[in-house]
């Protein structure tokens, strides 16, 4: 898998790049099979790290229940695995550098009726400096302007973390968002994919996702890759050990 002068380009141009077919349709198969056996409980999983749709926790465990997996990578080697996927990799390294460390993975589930996520900066939840991470977003359904696809403001990375000051409330839990008056949405674009498609967005890239209008599901999958050159900024006792997924580590870093 290779990735183009031009894709780099546009990469440090808009902070966002596409890369087609990435995943083979045995790759996406086992992907899918595998997070499906976790959201029914084949698969032993820790509720901590798992989320639901508002009011949907009390139906159980299931994939029209779940709205995210978080940081599935320490807790199960197929995560792992995938996050050293050698086409995902290549243009991980591509865009970073190459020593490239694990930051983390969040699967999205976005079961039909799955809500929307209001925009954000991933960063503006990563202690890490410079924020020199790469979001691998891959679609595991085929990703629509009716199901729920990314949206992002093309540029927008290169004008540092904005204010994160109005509260989403997600069903029983309070998270953050970029305040609704402070995006210029005429300047949004949609990045629709297909299955096994992927787009790779800047950490700093103010992006949203929509509600799933559809009776279908929209998963993907992100990981988290970031430049082993990092520095972690939170308190030293929760500092992580961040995995090295390629080249070399780097004293005093993450
Ligand atoms: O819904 C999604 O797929 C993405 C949501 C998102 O960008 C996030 O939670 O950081």
């Amino acid at each position: 898998m290779s990735i183009s002068s031009d894709q780099v380009a546009a990469y440090r141009r808009d902070g966002f790049t596409v890369v087609e077919d990435i995943l083979t349709a045995d790759e996406l198969r086992r992907t899918r099979e595998h997070i499906e056996a976790i959201a029914e409980g084949r698969i032993p999983f820790p509720e901590a790290n798992l989320e639901y749709e508002p009011g949907a926790r009390d139906r159980g465990r299931s994939l029209d229940t779940l709205r995210k997996i978080n940081d599935a990578a320490p807790r199960d080697p197929f995560f792992l695995e995938y996050a050293r996927h050698p086409g995902i990799l290549q243009v991980a390294t591509a865009l970073l550098g190459p020593d490239v460390k694990l930051f983390g993975d969040q699967t999205f589930m976005k079961p039909p009726g799955g809500v929307e996520k209001p925009y954000h900066q991933d960063s503006a939840y990563f202690k890490i400096e410079p924020a020199d991470l790469v979001t691998a977003w891959m679609a595991l359904d085929d990703v629509t302007l009716e199901n729920g696809c990314l949206w992002v403001i093309p540029g927008s990375h290169r004008q540092g973390i904005r204010d994160h000051s109005q509260a989403w409330v997600v069903g029983d839990r309070t998270d953050k968002q970029v305040p609704d008056e402070a995006i210029d949405l005429t300047r949004q674009v949609p990045i629709t994919l297909s299955a096994g498609s992927c787009s790779f967005h800047h950490s700093v890239l103010l992006h949203r996702s929509g509600p799933n209008r559809t009776p279908h599901r929209r998963r993907g999958l992100a990981v988290h890759y970031m430049s082993a050159r990092a520095r972690w900024t939170g308190p030293p006792e929760d500092k992580p050990d961040y995995p090295l997924l390629h080249g070399t580590s780097h004293p005093g870093c993450v």
